[in-house]
């Protein structure tokens, strides 16, 4: 069984060589006072530069969705419901009283820790951020602040999150949460519930964040070994001051430990809107969060799943511009990942075994013209010109190297967009002995010249090997 670790001075030791492993709460009687003050190891603390490495090599994270929603799974009393699964208690303004009897049936016997960790290293994925507790309030964890969690109120009775980090630490994925800080339908004073408690503006807001979502936050970052990441949703009434108070909360007990961009203050990087992929380049450091389908948590009618081509070309898109992709599954009240993700998400992965170079630490595109144009007359209803998105190819890029990822074969060869630094050597990312590739000089522009038959039907990278480690263009 798992204990949780003693505190002492070799804990640091463990969290450098990353062997910090998930420390599940105690039994409520071994210690009841839970001294949440007592910080666990500080690893010494880190510039941002330092904090934000693993960030921008990991390129590729999985969002998992997962709480009581998955059981009514966008159906309520017969009546499906339309939106986003896990809002179904807003939607169908559900009270609490009835809401909360979800729990007792709440039993994914097929839950498996180590099976969802291998299918997300499968997919190339190198972070899992799952929700620790969503708008509904109910904590995925074994709380020691708010018995409305999966350990005491469900006949589960086990912590999910603890089995995750232990087998995220086994397989050297990181390990972060999605935390919904203002919102929480569950409490008299946290935003949101209107049905039940009345308008937000009439509640006593600090108390809620003081008596719960503070505490929570410290319990996630003080048993469940190293958080890579805290990702806060929908500031509602969350003032510089009060997310400060979160910001103060993860330095103090994991310097490490990044922040999102939705916490109401300034976080590590900048989080796009939900499924919203930028038209073009993205200065800093952001990343896009997504659905495989139209719902983060699970709803039995969302069968539209998005093809293993059309990930991977948001995946190249998203990196080309400069961000993360945090692409989400939502599992059911059983505990299963819908098997169409998974299969999608691993045939993502075969195509980043071969082709990952062109992904993982690759860096923003030197060129603009492969994302499209705005449209010269067509504008959408606020009177903005449309952005007419080209989606050929994308390029992403190493020091003294060019890949451009090809999703549409041309004719004949690929025109490569201009640039002065001298060329090296061209060849396919998949091809281990690097065969070169020929360049024709046809009215100035270099052209690629492609076999008949490209070697993957998904898409194909090409490497451009250049002089200097920046383009030039
Ligand atoms: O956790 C996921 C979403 O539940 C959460 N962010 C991602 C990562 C999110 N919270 N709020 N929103 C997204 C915006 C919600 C908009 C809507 Fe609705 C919810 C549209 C339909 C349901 C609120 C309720 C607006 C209309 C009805």
């Amino acid at each position: 069984m798992l204990t949780r670790l003693p505190k002492s001075t070799f804990m640091p030791l463990l969290f450098a060589a990353g062997l910090w492993v998930a420390t599940p709460q105690p039994s409520a009687a071994a210690d009841k006072a839970m001294a949440l003050a007592d910080p666990p190891p500080q690893p010494a603390m880190l510039s941002h530069e330092e904090k934000m490495k693993w960030f921008r090599e990991a390129k590729f994270g999985l969002f998992i969705h997962w709480g009581l929603y998955a059981l009514p799974a966008g159906e309520w009393k017969g009546q499906p419901v339309p939106g986003i699964g896990e809002w179904i208690m807003n939607r169908a303004q559900i009270p609490v009283k009835e809401y909360e009897q979800l729990a007792k049936k709440f039993k994914p016997v097929k839950f498996n820790a180590e099976q969802w960790v291998q299918m997300a290293e499968d997919a190339g994925m190198k972070y899992i951020v799952i929700t620790s507790k969503h708008h509904d309030g109910f904590a995925m964890y074994h709380s020691q602040v708010s018995k409305y969690n999966i350990h005491d109120a469900t006949p589960f009775h086990r912590d999910p999150i603890a089995e995750l980090a232990q087998a995220c630490a086994k397989h050297h994925i990181r390990f972060g949460f999605y935390y919904s800080q203002a919102q929480d339908w569950h409490e008299p004073n946290g935003a949101g519930n209107t049905w039940d408690f009345g308008a937000d503006d009439q509640k006593d807001f600090d108390q809620y964040l003081r008596t719960k979502a503070e505490p929570q936050v410290k319990e996630l970052l003080s048993f469940y070994g190293p958080v890579c990441l805290i990702w806060f949703d929908t500031p509602r009434m969350m003032t510089k001051e009060r997310g400060q108070r979160f910001v103060d909360i993860v330095q103090s007990l994991q310097p490490a430990c990044l922040i999102d961009g939705r916490l109401g203050t300034a976080g590590d990087y900048t989080s796009t809107g939900d499924n919203a992929i930028p038209e073009v380049n993205k200065e800093g450091d952001w990343e896009t969060p997504a659905t495989i389908n139209h719902t983060w948590g699970f709803k039995k009618d969302d069968q539209d799943w998005k093809s293993p081509g059309e990930i991977t070309f948001k995946l190249v898109d998203i990196i080309s511009k400069g961000g993360n992709y945090l692409l989400n599954v939502g599992p059911t009240s059983q505990g299963i990942i819908p098997q169409a993700s998974q299969d999608n998400l691993r045939a993502v992965g075969r195509w980043l075994k071969v082709n990952g170079d062109a992904v993982y630490g690759a860096g923003r595109s030197p060129f603009t013209d492969e994302y499209g144009e705005y449209s010269s007359h067509l504008k959408d209803r606020t009177n903005n010109p449309i952005f007419l998105a080209r989606t050929d190819w994308r390029c992403t890029t190493k020091p003294g190297k060019l890949y451009f990822t090809i999703f549409k074969t041309p004719r004949g060869g690929f025109d490569l967009p201009a640039f002065k630094s001298f060329i090296r050597k061209v060849y396919f990312l998949s091809d281990p002995k690097q065969t070169e590739l020929h360049i024709e000089a046809v009215n100035g522009i270099r052209v690629v010249q492609l076999p008949r038959n490209l070697p993957d039907a998904m898409a194909n990278v090409i490497v451009v090997e250049i002089e200097g480690e920046q383009v030039e263009l």
